[in-house]
């Protein structure tokens, strides 16, 4: 099994300026974090951090027929890019969408999330433990699929 995992603009900079908000945990120690886990689990990860939505977009658009579901922290355009939100619908796998942060404890504007509606589901607030909670979900979410598509033995 392979999921795609995509971190959004401004997320490399994680640990290294507003540890208050989003935590002291760099980008490559939430990656690592979520490669051991990967491990336990025994599936595989391909892993993208881009400041550029076509980026992102290009990304989603190949993981189809190739990865079995995405693992998603959009950042800011979580609450711009119709764009995003699209590529997620059109390649219609099962999405976690991860905010470090309490969206909807912030700024007004943070509390839209265009690509929710398209997600299966959303963590947020919980830090760089949201990711690692978000990957056990979704492949227990993509094992669930696997075995409701899987012929019935006669
Ligand atoms: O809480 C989250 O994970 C966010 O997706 C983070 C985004 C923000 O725009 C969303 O509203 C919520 C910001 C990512 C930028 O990360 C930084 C990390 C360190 C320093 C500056 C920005």
């Amino acid at each position: 099994m392979k999921i795609l995992v995509l971190h959004g603009p401004n997320l490399n900079l994680l640990g290294l300026r507003e540890p208050e908000i989003y935590g002291r945990m760099t980008l490559e120690q939430i990656d690592q974090a979520l490669r051991k886990v990967a491990a336990e689990l025994q599936v595989e990860l391909e892993i993208c951090q881009s400041n550029h939505e076509g980026v992102l977009i290009d990304r989603i658009q190949q993981a189809y027929g190739e990865a079995q579901g995405i693992l998603i922290n959009p950042a800011a355009l979580t609450h711009t890019s119709v764009a995003l939100r699209d590529a997620l619908a059109a390649v219609a796998l099962p999405v976690i969408e991860v905010h470090l942060s309490n969206i909807h404890a912030r700024e007004a504007f943070r509390h839209q999330s265009l690509t929710a509606s398209v997600a299966t589901g959303v963590i947020c607030g919980l830090g760089a433990d949201g990711y690692l909670w978000g990957l056990r979900a979704l492949v227990q979410i993509i094992k669930k699929k696997q075995q409701k598509e899987a012929p019935v033995k006669p």
